[in-house]
């Protein structure tokens, strides 16, 4: 098991020295922090605990000058060691970082009590009793308080079976598959070449992998891990590592760039964000305040809108975009410290929403969404995602999610009908009956402009819906199943359609009806009917969906008892004479040879007969040939 905790503490607590003295490695590794005393930047040190437990430690600045390194440095902590002087007790940065702690929401930590050799007993009740009272309405107002100084070395194993006991019941580190690294130092190793460290989250990283840096979308390789100086071949959530990168130059890394997996993770230049204002702040986080967001390892000026209200005082929380001035790569659920330039100040902080960018049209409606998405109960949030069809990825993305916890909340939301699969996304029932309404609608107004058709053409339909193919095909199919739609050959129409003549149209018809039933088997052509009755190509594929004509190919109509008896006069004869030429057929049925050739290919197409030469011959028993012909001119069997 790899752990990390982080110091925090008002500057010249003793926090390096702490740290020194727990693990004999000086944090302070910068030639001009030796020369100041000071911390300026992050030190890391590592130990191991008697349970055998690795801890990997951040040890951060504590002077206001540096607070950013610190924000760089205390975001991927298990756990912190709140570090106070026993002879200063608190002061403004230890009450700060407390502040920030409680915005990132790191809630577990060991307070120390150092430099108890300057104090006498009196004094350090004293302090211990200060030192509750400001944690009182902390997280961290039960954690373990232990008096130590890294002078004489008291109290020091006391604080390692603190931090033991605090590590011991931490929760372990999420594993999405989605590893990252928020880089807080780049540097080169002579013989290696460049390298990042950070403390991993969200997934395995792997020898050999190739990664992108995001921002920038530069490609990598990775050629070595470390945790602690020593080699591994996969590097676990939530441990310190120290990645060993090829392909890439040290100047084109930064702190704040994020290790990914291509294309695991997308740069944002506008977030949302719950956030919390201290209660501390000189004035209100107000609309288009500049602000600097601290996020993982990063940090980026932006443009604050308050969502839902013309500010925030403070004490006060709501929903705030954030308009970076440079991208940032966060992910949902990530924390996030916002200050001000000037005067320098911890605004106040929460969790990112939403990384995608939308922009809402009202402020107030914004805020609504947000809240909507970020609703507690892990169905709740993936049914916020699901205004529209969404991937498992996307789902957990947007849901905050771990893919257990998705899996099990759409299986869930399915079981109770709330949620509709269709091919490779999701949908609330809501956002499903929304698409089904507008499906119903456009055939309608189809059925409407064209009460002739039988249908309408799919690809109208599909994109009045706007769904891609297969999530249509899906789609299409969950109405067909609900009796919604019915699909008539490459039509679509509402099962109460039915294509219908107007009176004019009706008796056009009549008149048609009359002249073909005159001569059956030498019917006026479809030129005819249309020059000489008014019956149009439209109003002819109308009657023929009806039943009332068949069209045989596209120059020849006849009524469908006509059709019957031509079948009937040739199958009783090729049932005599066993072949029947076109010549025999015209004079049998009385009927021309221009209007031979299509019944006859009528009927080589229902495999009733085949031509065999320029004959043709019965396929089937005349009975069950006479039967075929009777069911392929009754409509409801066509
Ligand atoms: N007497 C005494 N001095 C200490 C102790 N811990 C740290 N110091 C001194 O306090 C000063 C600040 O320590 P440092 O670790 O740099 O503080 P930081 O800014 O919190 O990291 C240094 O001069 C240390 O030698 C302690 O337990 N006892
Ligand atoms: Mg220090």
């Amino acid at each position: 098991m790899t752990r990390v905790i982080g110091t925090a503490g008002h500057v010249d607590h003793g926090k390096s020295t702490l740290i020194r003295a727990l693990t004999g490695i000086d944090p302070d590794r910068l030639k001009e922090e030796r020369e100041r005393g000071m911390t300026i930047d992050l030190g890391f040190a590592w130990l191991t605990l008697p349970d055998g437990t690795d801890v990997g430690i951040v040890d951060v600045p504590g002077h206001q000058d540096f607070i950013r390194n610190m924000l760089a440095g205390i975001g991927g902590i298990d756990a912190v060691v709140l570090v106070i002087a026993a002879d200063e007790s608190v002061m403004p940065q230890t009450r700060e970082h407390l502040a920030i702690l409680s915005l990132l929401g790191i809630d577990r930590g060991v307070i120390a009590l150092t430099k108890r050799d300057l104090v006498d007993d009196e004094w350090a009740a004293l302090v211990r009793e200060e030192v509750r009272q400001a944690l009182r309405t902390s997280a961290l107002a039960d954690a373990p308080l232990v008096e130590v100084s890294a002078t004489t070395g008291t109290g020091l194993d006391a604080l390692t079976g603190a931090i033991a006991q605090v590590l011991g019941v931490a929760p372990p580190r999420r594993d999405l598959g989605r590893p990252r690294l928020p880089v807080d130092r780049a540097f080169t190793m002579s013989g290696f070449g460049t390298v990042v460290t950070g403390t991993l989250l969200d997934g395995v990283l792997g020898m050999g992998e190739e990664v992108e840096l995001v921002p920038s979308g530069k490609r990598a390789r990775v050629r070595g891990l470390q945790t602690h100086r020593r080699a591994i071949d996969q590097a676990h959530p939530g441990s310190r590592v120290a990645v060993n990168l090829t392909g890439i130059d040290k100047s084109e890394l930064a702190r704040g760039m994020v290790v990914v997996r291509p294309g695991s993770l997308a740069e944002t230049s506008i977030l949302s964000a719950r956030v919390d204002v201290l209660d501390t702040v000189s004035a209100p986080l107000a609309h288009d305040d500049l602000v600097r967001v601290h996020t993982g390892t990063a940090e980026a000026m932006a443009r604050a809108s308050v969502l839902g209200s013309a500010e925030l005082a403070g004490g006060a929380s709501g929903w705030v975009q954030l308009r970076l001035q440079s991208p940032l790569a966060v992910a949902v659920g990530d924390r996030l410290v916002l200050r001000r330039p000037s005067p320098s100040e911890t605004i106040g902080g929460g969790v990112v929403a939403d990384v995608t960018g939308g922009r809402a049209r009202r402020r107030a409606d914004a805020a609504a969404d947000l809240d909507r998405r970020t609703a507690p109960s892990a169905a709740k949030r993936v049914l916020a995602t699901l205004d529209e069809p969404r991937t498992q990825q996307e789902i957990a993305e947007r849901a905050a999610l771990g893919a257990a916890e998705r899996d099990s909340a759409l299986a869930e939301l399915q079981r109770s009908g709330e949620v509709v699969a269709l091919a490779d996304a999701f949908l609330s029932r809501a956002a499903f009956e929304t698409l089904a309404r507008r499906a119903e609608r456009s055939l309608a107004m189809a059925h409407r402009a064209s009460p002739l058709r039988s249908g309408a053409p799919r690809e109208e339909i599909r994109a009045s819906v706007g769904l891609p193919p297969k999530r249509w095909a899906a789609f299409l199919d969950e109405l067909v199943k609900a009796g919604r739609v019915t699909v008539r050959a490459t039509a679509l129409a509402l099962p109460s359609h039915e294509v219908r003549l107007d009176p004019a149209q009706e008796a056009r018809w009549q008149k048609a009806r009359a002249a073909l039933q005159a001569t059956p088997l030498q019917p006026p052509t479809p030129a005819q009917l249309e020059s000489d009755y008014g019956i149009d190509r439209e109003l002819l594929a109308a009657l023929d969906e009806r039943g009332d004509v068949m069209r045989l190919g596209s120059d020849a109509a006849f009524l469908p008892e006509a059709i019957r008896s031509f079948a009937g006069a040739v199958i009783s004869e090729l049932a005599a004479a066993g072949t029947i030429t076109v010549a025999r057929a015209r004079d049998i049925t009385g009927s021309s040879r221009r209007h031979v050739l299509p019944l006859l290919g009528f009927l080589d197409d229902r495999g009733v007969t085949r031509r065999s030469g320029d004959d043709r011959i019965l396929v089937l028993e005349p009975d069950a040939a006479i039967q075929k012909i009777a069911r392929a001119t009754h409509r409801e069997d066509r």
